[in-house]
């Protein structure tokens, strides 16, 4: 029975049972009582079952639960992910695109019948806090109860986000998934943002059904942001507290795997912790930023949970979110240790289990395993935690009002040219630092060095319309905050010397740039004006306890700004911002103008 008055919502989920024809329809009220009957159905399924989930050790890992994906289906798909607008020219040259019209007659006789003899599950669900002034409701259907038990952890689920949206509004995102037949031939990932509407069928990983997430809180909601005067962004959040002073809130985007996690939960070095220095996690992937009534930009979390990559998660590493993934966890696609019931992935520790089961389903001696050079989980194996766990959460998580942001910083891996940090010299050079967020690959990872993946604001996945508008907008939204906005920095923490080795320790000692980048927006100190923005005084980095690394000359080659690498840079941006044509704002090919000038 349906859970709202709003005929909205109960025309558009009855045409779609009519079109999928489920043989039962449960609409999800977010009550303990059903999660737990769900839960109950999946574990008691048999081995060889596609959905089926395990219960992990009640001991160790109290609420914790196990899944494998198929092999084909590990991953996002971003080949086969759509944007679907109806002028081609509004989903610009980074986004795959198909007529809507088109792309619903391809999918309709995909979804036609696709539920028969399955559940329905209707799953209403908020991003952001419930009642916030920024938060959105969604509505996703899906024949997944892996997916119910996710969006559980990953939003705010149930009949709260019903109320909240009322019984006359349509202003909520239609998501329609089904894993259907998990078949890559017909995997699609389609957004029609003029519908505000999600389709996604043939996948049960992650990033691909967990429709509030990519799908809804990136790419509709940055085309919602756009039309609306607010922003979302591929960003964590994370607030700052220096002894003695008021807590300041930073966002940064950095590229699929450039470690927002890490930096969201950073443990301060321990002469900082000692002189009381804090870091608090507000989230770890998504930011969703409007002007308060102050002036000032304002961040919410639109996510409840962190939906991470497992391997290289360690107490060293990351200790907050190995802490996070200890109870009412969903862990997917990691290795299993059938001794106690518990999970192992590459770089938890050095101790791959012997009673193993890979994460394919293989039973194996992960240690002979592992000694053959084989993974015993997944690369892409994730953790779906819930925020609360995590122990430096920020009290602010779930304010209605956001948090006012200080300082917005970009980042990339970068071997050399770009320093370890600098700020930009406004917000419209900040807006083209961001537009110049580009990762180079490593010997390690492609064999070819030095290859340049641009990646805009961290956001070329997930923008959902034309690039060139949506720096348009950032450029607008820099307007309206004026003096208001916050500074804009640009970190890279990945910096090499002459034999590949990074030459900055990074993890917690990234805070030592955090604390200069507060410091910088709080007029604390100057900085030296160079070509590229302002640069630290190398005294103004504090390295007290790691001299012996981090050495003058080791700074000197961590601040350097190669007149050469960088005139290569200007010429790589020329090129790259050619695709976007007439709808490159001037603003951005003036600032390159500029900073060729300034390079002499
Ligand atoms: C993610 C990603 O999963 O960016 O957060 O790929
Ligand atoms: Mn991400």
């Amino acid at each position: 029975m349906s859970l709202t008055k709003n005929p909205n919502v109960n025309k558009w989920v009855d045409e779609m049972i009519a079109l999928t024809k489920p043989s039962k329809v449960v609409w999800i009220d977010g009550s303990k009582e059903q999660l737990d009957a769900l839960i109950e159905e999946v574990v008691a399924l048999p081995d060889d079952s596609r959905d089926k989930l395990y219960r992990l050790n009640d001991e160790k890992l109290p609420g914790c639960l196990y899944h494998r994906t198929l092999p084909n289906d590990v991953a996002r798909v971003e080949d086969r992910t759509f944007i679907c607008t109806r002028n081609k020219e509004d989903a610009g040259p980074t986004n795959n695109w198909c007529d809507p019209k088109e792309m619903y007659a391809k999918l309709t006789p995909l979804y036609d019948g696709v539920m028969q003899g399955r559940t329905m599950y209707v799953i209403p669900y908020s991003m952001g806090p419930i009642g916030s002034p920024l938060a959105k409701v969604g509505v996703e259907l899906t024949d997944s109860i892996y997916v119910v038990l996710n969006m559980n952890i990953m939003t705010r689920m149930g009949v709260a986000a019903f109320e909240n949206l009322g019984d006359t509004s349509d202003d909520f995102v239609r998501g329609l998934h089904s894993k259907a037949d998990v078949d890559p031939e017909n995997r699609y990932i389609v957004h029609f943002p003029e519908d505000n509407t999600i389709w996604s069928i043939n996948s049960a990983y992650g990033g691909n059904v967990l429709l509030g997430k990519k799908c809804f809180a990136l790419r509709i909601a940055s085309f919602q942001g756009k039309n609306e005067g607010w922003m979302a962004e591929h960003m964590l959040i994370l607030g700052l507290k220096r002894p003695g002073k008021e807590t300041k809130y930073i966002c940064a985007a950095f590229p699929s795997a450039c470690g927002k996690t890490n930096l969201a939960m950073l443990i301060p070095p321990e002469g900082y912790r000692k002189d009381g220095y804090e870091v608090f996690t507000v989230g770890d992937d998504i930011a969703w930023l409007k002007p308060g009534e102050d002036g000032r930009l304002y961040a919410i979390n639109p996510e409840n949970g962190f939906f991470g990559v497992a391997p290289g998660t360690n107490a060293k590493s990351n200790f907050n979110a190995l802490e996070c993934t200890k109870k009412n966890t969903i862990f997917t696609n990691v290795a299993i240790n059938n001794d106690d019931m518990t999970v192992w992935w590459e770089g938890l520790d050095k101790n791959p289990p012997e009673n193993a089961t890979e994460w394919k389903g293989a039973k194996v001696n992960g240690k002979e395993f592992t000694a053959e050079g084989n993974k015993l989980a997944h690369p892409n194996s994730r953790f779906t935690a819930p925020a609360e766990n995590c122990p430096c959460i920020s009290p602010e998580f779930n304010n209605p009002k956001g948090v006012p942001v200080s300082a917005i910083i970009f980042g990339g891996r970068r071997a050399a040219t770009t320093p370890l940090v600098y700020q930009s010299f406004d917000w419209t050079h900040g807006t083209y630092v961001g537009s110049a967020v580009s990762s180079e690959t490593t010997a390690a990872a492609t064999g070819a060095v030095g290859v340049l993946r641009h990646d805009p604001m961290a956001m070329k996945p997930f923008c959902g319309y034309h690039m060139g508008d949506y720096w348009a907008h950032w450029l607008e939204m820099g307007e309206k905050l004026g003096d208001k906005a916050p500074k804009i920095f640009n970190v890279n923490w990945f910096k090499q010397d002459e034999n590949g080795n990074f030459i900055w320790p990074g993890f917690g000692d990234n805070m030592r740039v955090l604390d200069w980048i507060i410091k910088r927006c709080e007029n604390e100190i100057d900085a030296d004006e160079t070509a590229i923005g302002y640069l630290p005084k190398k005294s103004d980095i504090n390295v007290s306890g790691i001299e012996d690394e981090v050495t003058p000359e080791i700074m000197d080659k961590l601040l350097a700004v190669d007149k050469d690498l960088w005139l290569k840079e200007v010429a790589e941006m020329r090129d790259f911002y050619k695709q976007f044509g007439d709808r490159l704002p001037a603003a951005l090919s003036a600032e390159l103008d500029k900073l060729e000038a300034r390079l002499g």
